[in-house]
């Protein structure tokens, strides 16, 4: 029962991994399951370097790292850890919303320079009842419209494909929700179909008082335009939990007091993260037993 465990992982789960399989760190021709982290994934390099491999377990919602149709052509199967984080990862979109717009960490950073001594902190901007939209309303998109819609905010929505039986209003491009709103919250999946899809036009629509905000992938924005936009004032702000090549900043970003910047932390609590590795174990281990997964990507 030999496993692949190709990056560090939550030190819970790696002692159960440890104390049930048989943990390899490089690909072996024994090896039958790999688990990665969706900032990982595992490459097809490593897939034709394990002739006996026939499943891959994702820590993690994401799986854009691994190529999953070339894993499926070689008869293995993948596995994420959807819902587990869907409640920290709103959670934080929202905190980073109320954050950008409120100037939260700007007014810390106030406060530690010492500046309230003699000067007063610029009003910001109110969060109740703004126009948010998300781009991307699946399980994460959609529980970031529950919360805010607790905080009376207007909501729309752009995905593939419009969703039954909800109560936000549709845009049928990425364009024209921006234009429509003071917010624009990425929560769409990662990978080849949503790269760029917040392009320069779509930062021009969102305008000189619209607020980005960003949980899903670095991918998904086109980075050096939404710099390009946040120097400009093209738009007003940004807050900004993933960026297109991690743990890599653009510079710009980090002297800029209108943008909000976390460290890829939005699953971060340890309730979630625990969940998520419970849920990854859980895949590894039923494989182990009867060749299927909890949770296999769809
Ligand atoms: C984690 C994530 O940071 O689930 C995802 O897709 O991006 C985050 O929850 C990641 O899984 C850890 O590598």
């Amino acid at each position: 029962m030999t496993v692949l465990q190709v990056c560090p992982l939550l030190p819970s789960l790696e002692e159960a991994l440890r104390a049930n399989f048989k943990i390899v760190e490089s690909p072996a021709d024994d090896v039958v399951t790999a688990i990665t982290s969706s900032r990982y994934g595992v490459t097809t390099e490593q897939m034709d370097a394990m002739p006996s491999l026939r499943a891959i377990v994702h820590f993690g919602v994401g799986y854009e790292t691994t190529d999953v149709s070339y894993a499926r052509s070689k008869g293995i199967v993948v596995s994420n850890t959807p819902d587990v984080l869907n409640d920290c990862v709103a959670d934080l979109a929202v905190g980073g919303l109320i954050d950008v717009l409120r100037r939260l960490s700007a007014a810390d950073r106030f406060l530690r320079r010492g500046d309230w001594a003699h000067d007063a902190f610029p009003l910001a901007v109110k969060v109740t009842g703004k126009r948010v939209g998300i781009l991307g309303l699946g399980r994460i998109g959609g529980a970031i419209a529950h919360r805010l819609a607790a905080f009376d905010c207007v909501l729309s929505y752009h995905s593939r494909h419009e969703v039954p039986d909800v109560p936000y209003r549709y845009a049928d491009s990425p364009a024209a929700l921006a234009e429509a709103v003071d917010v624009l919250v990425v929560a769409t999946s990662g990978g080849q179909a949503t790269a760029g899809l917040v392009s320069a036009s779509v930062l021009a629509a969102l305008g000189p008082a619209g607020y980005l905000v960003n949980i899903a992938r670095g991918s998904v924005v086109d980075e050096p335009a939404l710099v390009a936009a946040l120097e400009s004032g093209t738009i007003a702000g940004a807050a900004l939990d993933v960026f297109a090549d991690e743990p890599n900043v653009p510079p710009a970003l980090l002297g800029m007091d209108n943008v909000v910047l976390l460290p890829h932390i939005a699953s971060a609590t340890t309730e979630t993260r625990e969940a998520m590795g419970d849920l990854a174990f859980r895949n590894l281990r039923q494989f182990m037993t009867d060749g299927t997964l909890v949770t296999p990507v769809p």
